[in-house]
């Protein structure tokens, strides 16, 4: 067997928690919304079924108002291993009785994993597909309802584009897309420094090489007012959205939901609901609306929009490819395209490998340590293969993907690379990495 699949297979067994799956053994010890999606797309490929229940046991934890949380707690982790942990959310009137949740959520991938789950079941036999399809039958809804949520409790104008409300949501934790807003927050009596005994804890930094390789403490203080100021309202989404100090809409986010929208829309119709399907793609295409509505000709990028200011954010970053995640027009595909493997992104002469780093490497945030400040993350690349294969751009997704697993090959499963030094960072086994490792290595494009 090809050795980066037994290493990728080890990764995804050995974080392997019966029916979900740890993005990492010791920095992420609990399930998280967007790795679930990314994770099942791996297991699709040695188990479909077991695919199914990742995505299960994520939607077991569903609010009833339909947000899927960012993260799934496992009471078994020792208290302290991950913080916040449990205790810290206050959720537990939100909630499904008998799960533990973060309050905030992450990018829809769900919808785009269960339709690629399915792909690879048909392939395997009808048996399989019938015992998929019955899954589908359970799963639609919720997704669904998932989605609903997105549209209304973070889009309440109808805008087209999500707004989110804490950088943990973007699943970019640090980017630099954040740092403005992030800048404008008044910590308040929050803000004292390391030694008066407010720091949040981080046990974080005791699983890395580095501590540049994490968010740095003035980064988790904010975080974690953030935190608060979601209990104060005690998560009421109508609240948050007139009153939170932090508001972006996210067109990366928003683009990921696009794109699921789609899927969602085949999944529709695997259950018969013809009239939903078509509903999926017209909020698909009102996004991808919007998202033109954020493009700036000058820069030629997407950028996200500070609700607060009303202003764009103008950092230079994978975000900026948003369109081509979601669909766009073929002029702004091929322009995206020729950004993408141009001198800011991949094809940057001091790369180690032509891969798109988190932030243009002429940007003046970009930090090749940096966390989301620089460094390559497989499932980001996974992302834009996905909008480079569905824009028609089939050349450039193979030489992507020909290159990301040439990438995994020298680096192993870890979470993120150092795009100059080409040095891996971050956690050594990460299960999202492993899992786009075994979907790429299935397909030939
Ligand atoms: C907070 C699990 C998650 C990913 C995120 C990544 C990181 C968490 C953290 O790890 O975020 O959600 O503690 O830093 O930024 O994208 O889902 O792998």
């Amino acid at each position: 067997m090809d050795e980066l699949a037994q290493r990728a297979i080890g990764v995804l067994w050995g974080n392997d928690r019966g029916p979900w799956t740890r993005p990492s053994p010791r920095l992420y010890p609990h399930q998280w919304s967007w790795d679930a999606g990314f994770v099942a797309m791996g297991w699709a490929q040695l188990e479909p079924m077991r695919a199914v229940a990742e995505l299960s046991s994520l939607l077991r934890a569903q609010w009833p108002t339909g947000m899927v949380p960012q993260i799934v707690f496992d009471l078994n982790v020792a208290q302290g291993a991950y913080e916040p942990g449990p205790n810290a959310w206050a959720t537990a009137r939100h909630a499904p009785p008998g799960t533990a949740t973060s309050g905030i959520c992450q990018p829809p991938i769900h919808a785009v994993a269960l339709r690629r789950i399915r792909e690879v079941a048909a392939d395997l036999g009808a048996d399989l597909l019938h015992e998929v399809d019955d899954a589908i039958v359970d799963l639609y809804p919720r997704l669904a309802r998932w989605h609903r949520w997105l549209r209304t409790a973070r889009d309440p104008d109808g805008s087209g584009l999500v707004t989110i409300l804490h950088p943990w949501e973007s699943g970019l934790d640090n980017s630099p897309r954040w740092d403005e807003p992030l800048a404008a927050i008044d910590l308040g009596a929050d803000a004292g420094d390391p030694e008066d005994g407010l720091l949040p804890p981080r046990p974080d930094l005791t699983y890395v090489a580095d501590p540049a390789e994490r968010p740095t403490d003035l980064d988790y203080r904010r975080y974690g007012y953030l935190v608060d100021r979601l209990i104060a309202v005690d998560y009421d989404q109508a609240a948050a959205m007139a009153t939170h100090p932090f508001r972006v809409a996210d067109v990366w986010f928003s683009a990921i939901l696009a794109l699921a929208d789609d899927a969602l829309a085949d999944l529709a119709t695997v259950v018969g609901r013809p009239s939903e399907a078509r509903a999926h793609r017209a909020d698909a295409a009102h996004t991808r609306t919007a998202l033109d509505g954020c493009w700036d000709p000058g820069l030629e990028r997407a950028l996200d929009i500070d609700r607060i200011t009303g202003e764009p954010i103008e950092s230079d970053t994978i975000a900026g490819f948003a369109p081509l995640v979601a669909g766009c027009e073929p002029d702004r595909a091929a322009l995206l395209v020729d950004r993408l493997f141009g001198p800011s992104f991949a094809g940057a002469p001091s790369l180690a490998w032509a891969l798109p780093p988190s932030t243009a490497v002429d940007d003046k945030a970009f930090d090749g340590r940096g966390y989301w400040r620089g460094p390559q993350w497989a499932p980001m690349t996974w992302l834009l293969w996905t909008g480079l294969r569905n824009a028609g751009h089939r050349r450039s997704a193979q030489r992507l993907r020909a290159t990301a697993l040439e990438q995994l090959r020298t680096t192993g499963c870890c979470e993120y690379v150092d795009p100059t030094a080409g040095t891996p960072l971050g956690s050594d086994a990460q299960s999202w990495t492993a899992a786009v490792a075994l979907d790429w290595l299935a397909t030939d494009d």
